[in-house]
Formats: C-alpha cells, structure tokens, sequence
C-alpha cells in the first residue's frame, strides 16, 4: 500500500476544526479549573496514553455461522501493519500491535522488525494460540493443550509457547498472553483437579522459558469453546495459577470473558492489591465474548475500571502497571473505524477518571457518604472530556477527528484496489 494518511490532509481537516477546539478547550479549561484542576496537566497525561491494536482486529471478525469479508482488509501480518500504522497516525495512541501466532505468518521476524520499525509502531504482547489444530500438526489439541492429559500435545503446545516468546524477543516484546479453549463440554469428562495441575506443570515449563524482564500474561474466560468447564475460567483460577507459576506471571482481564453482571472493577482491584495485574483486552459485550466496540454498552463500567487503576497510579501501587489493548471483532463495521473509536473511548474513560476529585471521593468514603461519593464518580464521568482527547491527538499531530479523516482520505477505497482477493484475515472465530 503507497497510500497511508497524508499530513498535509490531516493538517486540512484540523485546520477546519482548530478554532472550535479552541473555544471548547476554553470552556472546559475554566470548568476544570473550578475545581482547582489545570487542564494543560490532564491533557499532557492523556497525550501519554498508549493501548495496543490486536493484528487480528484489522480484519473482519466472523462468528460461528459466518464471516463477511470486508473490503481490502488486510491479508498478511504486512498488511494488518499498514493499517495499524493508519490507526496510530490519526488515533496517536496506539503505538503498539499485539502479533496472533501462528495466525500471523511470518519467515522472517527481522525483516518484520524492519517494517514495522519504518512505520513507527512498536510490538505489544505476544498471543499464542493453541486452541485450534494447524494443518499437518502431528498431535491434536481437540481435547485440550497445555492440559490434556495425552503428553504429546501438552508438549506441542508448551513448545509453541515457548516458540512465541523466541519471535516475540526478535520483535521486541515483553510480555507472552496464554488464553488456552481447554475444558470440558460434559460434567464428568474431566477430573478438574488432574487437569488444572497438568496446565499448571505445562505453564512452569513456559514460565522456565521467560526471560527475566518478562511477564506471563493469563487470560481467564469463562466459556467457549468448551461449555461445561474452562481450565481458566475466572480470576480465582487465573490468580492462583499466576501465584503458584511466580512473580513474573500475572493475571489478563478480557472484559467479555466474564458472566453478565460481574463486578469487573472490584476484580481489578483485587488483582492490583496483590500485584497480579498483568493486563487488559478491552471490548464490550452485552451476552457474553460478543467482542463488541469498546465502551459501546458499558462506558460507566469501563469508567469505574479506569478509576480503579486510576487510584493506584495516584497511590504509587507496587507492581502496577498493566498492559493496555484493545481485543475486539468488527463485523458490521471498517475494523480501522472501530479501533479507533475504541481506542479513543478507552482513552476517554482514562481521562474521566483523571478528573475524579479523590481527596472528596475519600472523605466520602471515610464518612459513609455513599450518595455524595457516587455523585462525585458521576460528576467525573458525565463531564465531556472530548476537547482533551482532541487536543491530546492534535498536540501529538494526529486528527482532531480521526474517523472524518479516515473517510476523506480513501484508504479504504485504494485498499480495495490494492488488495484483490482479500477474502480473509486469517483469523479464525473466537
Ligand atoms: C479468546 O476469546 C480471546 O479473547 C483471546 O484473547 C484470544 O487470543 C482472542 O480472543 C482471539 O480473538
Ligand atoms: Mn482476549
Ligand atoms: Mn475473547
């Protein structure tokens, strides 16, 4: 692809918008400032603001009854970096792709480095996946990798791992996410205990393997592919098997990957009391892994997850200082759009939560105030901080309005022309 964002059209369209943002940059400041916060400070955090893009949410998603393919979405590991490069020269906050192997096909990782070196971006977490068979793969991960009980695919499935994080030091990567499908579709199939410590013996071994400026990312999920038992199905399996692996192994919050209603943000916490939390895959949902646009449902909730980490940036936590990404399946929508919507409301419940007046927020808690302590998260959450994400993107020289930009500058359109045949993503459904 010649074609990514010009500069001198980024430069056009802000330029149309400039003096509004201006006036409402003003206004916001001088609400702010009401209560003693200084917006220029706020804006500064937000310009540092970083979350990954998954190379796989470049592409058209699917489900289990089918995918649409979108037009000219990327074919290859090159391609989904082109358009990551897309995302970061409008959005400015998403410097970094999550690599999917061995759904990303790569020879030679050097090479890899090269380009995405010259695109400015930068490699987030390395996803294994050993959920599903690769053609002529000699031991079957049908029922189970890293646990099943036949030892020969436990160790092609420690092997892959073990693999990732070879490619993943060639890229620059520190950290490995492990999200295994093991589990049981019947009750009785398997014997819980026998299984959780195969997985456990198989993960030591992938720990043994990391380098010490690592981390080992789990990422719990409660059902899908197996429906009756998941190894890792929740934070209480997924922080005793971090704990049991070592300090190096934390614990990865995928917001779909939870029953509907789960206080999501006091598991958060958890997870940070005890130094545990590795990262996030942020998305949302309504039923259960619907991978659905980030914020798009839940933007409160994504607030009060935001105020959690918030809080122990403010409290100097120990160990703190999670992973940001973005884990999402864009179906009905151009994934470039999505992700850079998502990005930005990510980036927005941050913000919210920079504005939370803490020392009031504490006094509240302190005096049992439950209605005047609500009220001081809503007022943060309600403000409309969107002259901050724009100034941040525009400081940064990114768009004012990404996705304005995105359409007038026909990406899209020249991908088409560019990318005959684009028929998959390879990505598979999960
Ligand atoms: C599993 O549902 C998951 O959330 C894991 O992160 C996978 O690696 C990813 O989806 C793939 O879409
Ligand atoms: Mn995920
Ligand atoms: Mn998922």
């Amino acid at each position: 692809m010649t074609q990514r964002i010009d500069k001198a059209l980024i430069a056009e369209e802000n330029a149309k918008l400039a003096g509004f943002l201006k006036e409402d940059y003003e206004a916001l400041g001088n609400q702010l400032a009401r209560d003693d916060i200084n917006i220029e400070d706020i804006t500064a955090k937000a310009e540092q603001f970083q979350i990954a893009v998954p190379s796989w949410g470049t592409g058209t998603g699917g489900t289990r009854f089918a995918r649409f393919p979108g037009e000219g979405e990327p074919r290859n590991i090159w391609e989904k970096l082109e358009d990551s490069a897309v995302i970061n020269d409008l959005s400015q906050c998403t410097e970094r792709v999550s690599p999917h192997f061995p759904w990303d096909k790569v020879d030679d990782f050097t090479e890899l480095k090269q380009t995405s070196d010259s695109l400015n971006l930068k490699w987030d977490s390395i996803n294994s996946n050993t959920f599903q068979d690769q053609p002529g793969q000699a031991h079957s991960f049908k029922y189970g990798s890293l646990s099943n009980t036949r030892a020969e695919s436990r160790d092609l499935a420690i092997q892959h791992n073990l693999d990732c994080i070879e490619w993943g030091k060639a890229l620059g990567s520190k950290t490995l996410t492990v999200w295994v499908g093991d589990g049981s579709n019947h009750p009785g199939q398997q014997h819980f205990q026998s299984a959780f410590e195969r997985y456990l013996d198989s993960m030591k071994q992938i720990y043994a393997g990391l380098p010490s400026d690592w981390e080992l990312h789990i990422e719990h999920k409660m059902f899908e592919p197996a429906f009756y038992s998941t190894i890792i199905q929740d934070w209480g399996s997924n922080i005793l098997a971090a704990m049991e692996l070592g300090p190096q192994a934390k614990s990865l919050v995928d917001l779909g990957h939870h029953a509907p209603n789960v206080n999501i943000e006091m598991i958060v916490s958890r997870l940070i009391q005890f130094k545990k939390l590795g990262g996030f895959h942020f998305n949302d949902s309504k039923y259960g892994d619907d991978d659905l646009d980030s914020g798009s449902l839940h933007p409160y909730q994504q607030f009060l997850i935001f105020n959690e980490l918030v809080d122990a940036q403010y409290r100097n936590q120990e160990g703190f200082g999670p992973n940001y990404m973005l884990d999402q399946s864009h179906n009905v929508t151009d994934p470039i759009e999505s992700l850079m919507n998502s990005a930005a409301s990510v980036q927005r419940s941050y913000v919210a939560a920079l504005i939370v007046d803490r020392k009031k927020l504490s006094g509240y808690q302190q005096d049992n105030d439950a209605l005047m302590a609500s009220n001081t998260l809503k007022k943060a959450f309600t403000t409309d901080v969107s002259p901050i994400l724009e100034m941040a993107r525009f400081n940064r020289g990114g768009a004012i309005d990404p996705i304005a930009v995105y359409r007038a500058s026909g990406y899209r359109a020249q991908a088409g022309r560019e990318r005959p045949n684009s028929g998959g993503n390879g990505s598979g459904i999960v």
